[in-house]
């Protein structure tokens, strides 16, 4: 068996199934490509160019949630000691799988908004994730030129507008998941599923876990303020942490 993760170093989805793979046990090695020529090789055997994709004795998986899906029918619970993604019970797993599919729409677009205003902020965000996905040097000079007039563009009202609302989706549905974890322990009952793996491993650019496999070093511990330091949210991300320290590398 051998399962090879092909991710840019700062994906959230490519996260996502990093975590499944951990919680389920499985052994595997990653792959860090750059946005940009790489994603030629993606295209080649995928039809497709995005990131994450998963090698699995010769075939190629594309789509983070695919991916998750094809694991668990390839490696079921209870052999080796592994661990199931999804439970038995058809309506619980139904809970499951939606959780699950609003996480992976709210992580796109709102998700990457807010990051891109965070690192337009903060010269060390914008050089860690600059770095993470190959840029350098006179790279790096056109990128913080780019940035600052991304940084005037973004005090346009529309652009304002796009921001908002971003943070409002991110807000309510982190809210939504603390107020979950008020009632037990994982976000759909007593047991971790999916719907765990994917918002620990998606919420990756609010706080940058510490584990082995960070793809942006230089951000290890780091967060973004107003989310990591509300305590309405502290729930949340104490268990995201509690969550990486017992299931995730
Ligand atoms: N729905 C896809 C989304 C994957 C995605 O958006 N990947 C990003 C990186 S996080 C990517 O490869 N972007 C490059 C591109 O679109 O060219 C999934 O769940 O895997």
């Amino acid at each position: 068996m051998s399962l090879t993760l092909y991710r840019f170093p700062g994906s959230q989805y490519s996260e996502k199934v990093r975590a499944a793979l951990d919680f389920k046990g499985l052994s595997y090695s990653v792959v860090d490509l750059a946005p940009g020529a790489d994603q030629w090789m993606i295209y080649q055997r995928t039809g497709q160019r995005q990131v994450p994709v998963l090698a699995h004795n010769g075939s190629f998986i594309h789509d983070s949630t695919a991916i998750c899906l094809y694991l668990e029918h390839a490696f079921p619970a209870g052999r080796g000691g592994r661990r199931a993604l999804l439970p038995d019970d058809f309506a619980l797993r139904r809970e499951v799988l939606d959780l699950e599919d609003r996480l992976d729409a709210l992580f796109g677009l709102p998700g990457r908004a807010v990051l891109t205003e965070q690192c337009l902020r903060d010269p060390h965000w914008l050089k860690a994730v600059g770095a993470a996905n190959g840029v350098r040097g006179p790279g790096l000079w056109a990128l913080r030129g780019a940035s600052l007039g991304l940084r005037l563009g973004s005090l346009l009202p529309p652009v304002q507008t796009t921001l908002d609302a971003a943070h409002a989706a991110l807000r309510g549905t982190l809210t939504e998941l603390t107020e979950r974890l008020a009632r037990a322990p994982y976000l759909t009952g007593a047991e971790p599923t999916l719907a765990d793996v994917a918002a620990a491993g998606l919420s990756l650019h609010l706080a940058w876990p510490d584990s082995a496999y960070l793809g942006v070093p230089l951000l290890r511990g780091r967060g973004i303020a107003e989310y990591v330091n509300d305590p309405v949210l502290g729930r949340f991300f104490a268990w995201r942490e509690r969550f990486y320290r017992e299931f995730l590398k």
